[in-house]
Parts: C-alpha cells; sequence; structure tokens
C-alpha cells in the first residue's frame, strides 16, 4: 500500500494547498463572498469553528477598543522611543508588545483564570481577594494607573453594555464587579480594567455561547489565548505610533536628566 513520509510538523488550523486558501475549512471565497469580518476570522484560526455573530461583533468590540490608549503606556512608549533610534517598524513594533505582560495589558489569561477559579469554587469576594492577598499576588484584571472610581474606565462599560444586551449569561463579569466592589472598598483605583472586563466575559462568551464544551473551555483557560486579543488589537496602535513618529521626523529621544533620581 501507500507509505505516507513521517511529518515534522501537524497543523490543523489552515491549508493552502488548493484552489484557495481555507482557514479551518472554510475558503477563502466564503470569507470574502459571505462578508466574514475579523472577529469570524479569529473564530476560526483561533478557535477552529465558526462562532455566532454576537460573540464574532464581541472579538471585534475587544479588538477595536484595545487597539491604543495613548502614547504614554508602557507598549506606546517603547515603539515611540525605538522608532526615533531610527529603528524600523518590526523592531518598533515588537519593542512596544514585549511590555505587554502581566501589568499591563497581558493579564486577560489569568484574570480569566483567578475569576473562573474562585467563582466555580464559590468564594465570596472577600474570601477571594483576601485569599490572593495572603499568597501575595495582585488580583489580574484589578487596578489601574489613572482609572478610578470616580474616573471609569469608558472601555469596560461599553464591554459590559454589550454583554448585558447580547450574551445570554453574564455570571463571570458579574462576578467580577462584585470583587471590584470590594477592591474599592480598599483604594479608588482598584477598579475592574479592560483586561479583567476581557477575561470575565470571555469565560461568560465561552461558557454561554454553547460552542464549547467543558474541557475544551479548560484547554482555553490554560493555554491562554485571551492576551491574545490585547497583543492583536495593540499592535494597531503600536504600527500608528511608528508611523506617527517617522512621519514626524522626531529625533532620538533621550530622557532628561531632570527626570531621574541620582542616588547612591
Ligand atoms: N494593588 C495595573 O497599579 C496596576 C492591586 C492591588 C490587589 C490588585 C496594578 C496591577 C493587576 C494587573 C492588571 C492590567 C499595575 C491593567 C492595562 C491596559 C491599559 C494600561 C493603561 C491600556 C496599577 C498600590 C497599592 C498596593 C498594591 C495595591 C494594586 N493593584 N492589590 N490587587 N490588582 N493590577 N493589569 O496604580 O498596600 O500600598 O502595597 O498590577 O490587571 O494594562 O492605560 O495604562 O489600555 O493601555 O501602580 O489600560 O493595579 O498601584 O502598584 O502602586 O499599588 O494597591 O498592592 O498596595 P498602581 P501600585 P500597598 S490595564
Amino acid at each position: 500500500g501507500r507509505v505516507r513520509a513521517p511529518t515534522h510538523i501537524i497543523s490543523t488550523i489552515s491549508d493552502d494547498r488548493g484552489d484557495e486558501p481555507c482557514y479551518a475549512g472554510v475558503p477563502m471565497s466564503t470569507i470574502v463572498e459571505q462578508g466574514y469580518g475579523v472577529g469570524d476570522v479569529i473564530s476560526l484560526l483561533w478557535f477552529k469553528r465558526s462562532l455566532p455573530r454576537y460573540c464574532t461583533k464581541f472579538i471585534e468590540i475587544c479588538i477595536m477598543l484595545c487597539a491604543d490608549h495613548g502614547p504614554c503606556v508602557s507598549g506606546a512608549h517603547n515603539s515611540i522611543v525605538t522608532a526615533r533610534a531610527g529603528k524600523d517598524l518590526v523592531s518598533s513594533l515588537v519593542s512596544g508588545l514585549l511590555t505587554i505582560g502581566p501589568r499591563f495589558g497581558g493579564a486577560i489569561d489569568d484574570a480569566a483564570r483567578y475569576f473562573k477559579d474562585a467563582y466555580d469554587r464559590g468564594l465570596t469576594p472577600y474570601e477571594f481577594v483576601e485569599g490572593m492577598k495572603k499568597k501575595g499576588i495582585r488580583v489580574p484584571g484589578i487596578g489601574h494607573r489613572i482609572k478610578s472610581r470616580d474616573n471609569r474606565d469608558k472601555r469596560v462599560q461599553l464591554l459590559q453594555q454589550y454583554a448585558h444586551t447580547h450574551f445570554p449569561s453574564v455570571k463571570y463579569m458579574e462576578y467580577a464587579v462584585q470583587v471590584e466592589t470590594y477592591t474599592l472598598s480598599k483604594a479608588n483605583n482598584l477598579v475592574l480594567n479592560v483586561d479583567g472586563a476581557i477575561g470575565s466575559l470571555f469565560l461568560d462568551l465561552l461558557s454561554g455561547s454553547g460552542m464549547f464544551n467543558k474541557q475544551e473551555i479548560d484547554e482555553i483557560i490554560e493555554i491562554g489565548y485571551l492576551n491574545g486579543l490585547f497583543v492583536l488589537a495593540r499592535s494597531i496602535g503600536l504600527i500608528g505610533h511608528t508611523f506617527d513618529q517617522k512621519r514626524l521626523k522626531q529625533p532620538l529621544y533621550r530622557h532628561p536628566w531632570e527626570d531621574v533620581l541620582y542616588t547612591k
């Protein structure tokens, strides 16, 4: 019979061998002719399935509202400094991307992990937050440098409004809001931030849409898909900041001495 040589790579998400590329079995002509959006493409390439429109729209909203948050945040700052050092687009982009992590933009997966664990175990917000404090872990998805009780993050409100209108259940998000109520009793800036809103709402999407079984949800959370939303989104802004600096012909950046505390 026919013998298949052993392969070095296994791939399950896309295929470019035919007349046209296919994403999770869906040909490009269908994607274009049926008016699929970026949310549909993410569904196919990340989750290997077509999700309902309210889910793909949610993904697109996450991408749009995380695309940029001004020049002062860690990622944009790095990209700006790199572009001003005369580096190319890819270098400027990745220098910004490399700041994404547990404090900045990359708390979505951990927020989902910790909110899910706490909710599924029936912990009260008090038990959850104080338990985290005992372990010396900051609650991922809580806290912001400039947002506070009196200066709420509009992005969080927009995500919550969308989910309230379109999601069958928002139990994880409601739990995250209860956690926020408790953390706000400790300090004004311990708000549910954009990472925490996306993390908790994606749990609601995964569990409420009926498109994923329990094992699949656990795997998505364990692997950590959700920081990918911020990485993808913020790349749009970081590329924009790079072009902006080049367009403005900005010189090499040097931080002013006055803004450094030189000490022994
Ligand atoms: N405390 C975000 O901290 C920040 C606490 C906490 C318990 C917490 C901090 C944090 C978790 C990670 C997270 C995503 C570093 C943030 C984002 C995207 C962005 C960014 C942008 C964009 C801010 C003061 C006191 C200390 C701390 C306590 C702080 N957070 N306790 N749980 N989560 N959050 N990151 O203001 O007793 O004095 O020692 O790590 O979710 O990245 O726009 O900038 O779109 O670009 O620097 O929105 O919250 O506060 O570090 O001085 O702490 O509060 O233990 O207590 P801050 P610190 P104590 S969204």
